[in-house]
């Protein structure tokens, strides 16, 4: 039985190389993709979190344990992206906003919208309006989807829809991130919003149907 707790522990020290292992275990005992991520990994992530905020931990504990998040996420990932009797083909360009290098929350969205049939074009982090556009057009992508972690990065989003909706591409933009809130996605103009992972895949699927709707309709 996966020790969740120890887990956990073991993330908050950055001991990636045991948590790759202990996430190895926990799918060869057959327990729950999804639970494995949640309990096993994230849960450790929200510690850190909450530890960093209070100024017990520092950036390099912080970087150690997002390379034993990461070191986990690698063992999910053939189990997150595999696809189903998915019904999309359609692409999504996904990035991490200008100024911000946080990409784990990012990854996972784009690992579970891959799981769901979406082809997606990872920009990576920092990412600049210009290239959002760019990859948009290059790829013809259906939704184009920014992710940020910073209170001082997430006021860049506006700035990307703005240059989206001058240069007339018909995309569908969705935001998240820690910061980012329902409320914020509407008033920047956001087409969707996403909460976590499974949320924001939900959200795609709204947003290619919405897409395909206003095409279709005279
Ligand atoms: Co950063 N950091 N960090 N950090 N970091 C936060 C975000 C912070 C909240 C920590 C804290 O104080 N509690 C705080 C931000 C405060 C604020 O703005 N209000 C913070 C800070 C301050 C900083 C620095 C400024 C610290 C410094 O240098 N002094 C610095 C900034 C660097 C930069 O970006 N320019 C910094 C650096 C770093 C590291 C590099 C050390 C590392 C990032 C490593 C990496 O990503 N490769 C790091 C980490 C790991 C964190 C915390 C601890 C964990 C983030 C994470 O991976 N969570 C974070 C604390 C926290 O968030 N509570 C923190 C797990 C992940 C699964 O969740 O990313 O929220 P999350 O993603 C979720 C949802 O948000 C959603 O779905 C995901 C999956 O469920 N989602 C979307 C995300 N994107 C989406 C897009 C969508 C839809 C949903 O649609 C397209």
């Amino acid at each position: 039985m996966a020790d969740y707790a120890l887990m956990n522990q073991l993330l908050f020290e950055g001991k990636h190389k045991i948590v790759q292992q202990m996430t190895e275990e926990a799918l060869a005992e057959g327990l729950d993709v999804a639970a494995v991520l949640e309990d096993g990994l994230i849960a450790g992530m929200r510690v850190v979190g909450e530890d960093f905020k209070r100024n017990r931990i520092f950036v390099p504990e912080v970087l150690l344990a997002a390379r034993a998040m990461k070191a986990g996420m690698a063992i999910l990932r053939p189990l997150l992206t595999e696809r189903g009797d998915a019904d999309t083909s359609e692409t999504i360009v996904m990035g991490t906003v200008k100024g911000d290098l946080h990409d784990i929350g990012k990854n996972l969205v784009g690992m579970m919208a891959e799981g769901a049939g979406f082809t997606i074009v990872d920009l990576g982090t920092d990412t600049s309006a210009e290239e959002f556009i760019a990859a948009v057009r290059e790829h013809d992508a259906a939704i184009l989807g920014m992710s940020a972690l910073l209170t001082t990065t997430m006021i860049y989003m506006p700035k990307v829809v703005e240059a989206v909706k001058a240069s007339g591409l018909d995309v569908k933009i969705a935001v998240g991130g820690a910061p980012v809130t329902p409320e914020f996605a509407n008033e920047i103009g956001a087409d969707g919003y996403g909460a976590d992972a499974a949320s924001a895949v939900n959200v795609f699927k709204e947003l290619v149907a919405a897409r395909e709707a206003s095409r279709t309709s005279p």
